[in-house]
C-alpha cells in the first residue's frame, strides 16, 4: 500500500502512510475532509480534532488552497494531508482504504460566484463530476456517513418582503456556482434514494472568520482596509446577506454529521441579515480607515438581491443555535486579520504558491490527477 502511494503522494505522504498503517486500528472515527485546507475546511478540521477523531484531508491546492491555514495542525498522525482532487477516483480510493476512512465531509469545491460567471467549467468539475466520485467511492467503500457541505444560495434569491430560505423552499439556483452546488445536493439526494448511502446535505449562509481567502467580501474589505485599497461595492450596495461565523457553522456540521439521518438536510443561518453598505460601514470604523476608500462599481451580473435563513428546524432537530453575535464576530475577524498580515500578504504576492508546490507538488503529467 506504502509503496503505490509513494509514487502518487511523494515522501511527506508516505511517512504518514507508514506510521499510520500501523496506527490505523486505534482510532475509531477517521473523518476524510476534502478541500481542508481551504477556509471552512481548514477550521472545520480544528474543530474535528478537538475532539477524539483522525483527521484525513484531501485537497488540490487550488488557488483557494492554502497548508498556511493548516499550520500546526498537520502532524502525519493524527492529521494527515494528502494533495490531489476529489476528480480522481483511484487516488480518493486508495486514500479511504489506506487510512481506514468512516466518514467523510466534502467541503471541496469552487467557491466564488464571481469566478463562476467569468469561467463554469471547473465548478461543473469539481463541484459537480468531483461530488459525483466522492458518493460512488463512499458506496463502494462502505463510508458510514457522508456529508455534502451546501450553501443556501441553492435556493435562490429573495425580496426584501419574503419569508427566509427553509428546508421546504424550492431550489432556484442563479449563478453557474449555486447550479453547480444544487447538482450536487441532487446526486447527494439520488445516492440515498437509489443506493442507500447513509448521506446528509447542510447548506449555510454567508461565513466569515479566520483564514477566509481574501476574494470574498468580507476578508477583501478587511484587507483593503487595513492597506489603505479602494473598496469596492457592487452596485448600490443594498444586497443582503445573512452572516455566520465560521465556529458556528463548523459546530452545526459536527452535530449534523453524528446526529442527521439519511437524506436529511439542515439549514445553518447566523440570524444576521445586512447590508452590504452596512459592513464596509462598520469596517471602516474597525480597521479605522477612511470611508472615502468606499467605491461604488459595476454591478455583479445577475446578483442575488437577498439571503436569510430559518434556522428553527435545525434548532429542534439538531439543538444547535448560532451562538456568536455579527458585531462581536466581525470586530474578532478584523483582529484577526490586522494580527495576521503575513498570512493574507503572502497570499496578495503569490508567495503562498510556491511554498506549495515545494512541499506538495502536484502529481506529474501520466500520474493520476
Ligand atoms: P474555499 O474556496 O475557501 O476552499 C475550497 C477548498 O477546496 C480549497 O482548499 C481548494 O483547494 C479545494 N478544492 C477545490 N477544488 C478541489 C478539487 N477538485 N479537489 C480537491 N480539493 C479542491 O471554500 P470555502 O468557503 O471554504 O467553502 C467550502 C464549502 O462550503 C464549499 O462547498 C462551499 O460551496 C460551501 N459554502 C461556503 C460558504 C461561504 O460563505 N464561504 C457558505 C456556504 C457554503
Ligand atoms: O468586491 C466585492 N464587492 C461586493 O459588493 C465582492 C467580492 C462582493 N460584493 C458583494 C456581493 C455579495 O452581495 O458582497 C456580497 C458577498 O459577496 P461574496 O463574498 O462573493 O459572497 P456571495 O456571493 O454572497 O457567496 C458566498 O456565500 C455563499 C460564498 O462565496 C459562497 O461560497 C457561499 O456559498
Amino acid at each position: 500500500m506504502a509503496v503505490s502511494v509513494t509514487t502518487l503522494l511523494g515522501h511527506n505522504v508516505v511517512r504518514s502512510v507508514v506510521l499510520l498503517t500501523s496506527l490505523s486500528l486505534s482510532f475509531v472515527k477517521t473523518v476524510l475532509v476534502t478541500g481542508g485546507a481551504g477556509f471552512i475546511g481548514s477550521n472545520l478540521v480544528r474543530h474535528l480534532l478537538r475532539t477524539p477523531v483522525r483527521v484525513v484531508v484531501l485537497d488540490a491546492l487550488t488557488y483557494a488552497g492554502n497548508l498556511a491555514n493548516l499550520d500546526g495542525v498537520i502532524d502525519g498522525e493524527r492529521c494527515v494531508f494528502v494533495r490531489g482532487t476529489i476528480g480522481d477516483r483511484s487516488l480518493v480510493a486508495k486514500t479511504v482504504t489506506t487510512y481506514a476512512v468512516t466518514h467523510l465531509v466534502n467541503c471541496a469545491a469552487e467557491s466564488h460566484v464571481d469566478r463562476s460567471i467569468h469561467d463554469s467549467r471547473p465548478f461543473l468539475e469539481t463541484n459537480i463530476m468531483g461530488t459525483q466520485v466522492l458518493l460512488d467511492v463512499a458506496r463502494e467503500m462502505g463510508i458510514q456517513r457522508f456529508l455534502q457541505m451546501s450553501t443556501d444560495e441553492v435556493y435562490g434569491s429573495l425580496t426584501a418582503t419574503d419569508e427566509p430560505f427553509s428546508t421546504y423552499s424550492p431550489l432556484r439556483p442563479s449563478s453557474p456556482y449555486s447550479a453547480s452546488k444544487a447538482a450536487a445536493d441532487m446526486l447527494v439526494g439520488a445516492a440515498v434514494h437509489t443506493h442507500g448511502l447513509h448521506a446528509i446535505v447542510t447548506r449555510c449562509s454567508n461565513n466569515y472568520g479566520p483564514y477566509q481567502f481574501p476574494e470574498k467580501f468580507i476578508p477583501l474589505m478587511i484587507v483593503n482596509a487595513l492597506s489603505q485599497g479602494p473598496l469596492p461595492i457592487y452596485g448600490d450596495g443594498r444586497q443582503v446577506r445573512d452572516w455566520i461565523h465560521v465556529d458556528d457553522h463548523c459546530r452545526g456540521v459536527m452535530l449534523a454529521l453524528e446526529h442527521g439521518n439519511a437524506g436529511d438536510v439542515f439549514l445553518f443561518g447566523g440570524n444576521a441579515e445586512r447590508s452590504n453598505l452596512d459592513v464596509v460601514t462598520r469596517i471602516v470604523q474597525l480597521t479605522g480607515a477612511s470611508a472615502s476608500l468606499i467605491r461604488h462599481v459595476d454591478d455583479r451580473p445577475g446578483h442575488d438581491r437577498r439571503y436569510a435563513v430559518n434556522t428553527s428546524d435545525v434548532e429542534h432537530t439538531l439543538g444547535w443555535k448560532p451562538i456568536i453575535p455579527f458585531e462581536e464576530g466581525l470586530e474578532d475577524t478584523v483582529r484577526w486579520y490586522a494580527e495576521h498580515s503575513t498570512w493574507w500578504q503572502a497570499i496578495l504576492s503569490g508567495e503562498y504558491r510556491t511554498y506549495v508546490e515545494q512541499t506538495y507538488p502536484a502529481p506529474s503529467a501520466g500520474q493520476p490527477s
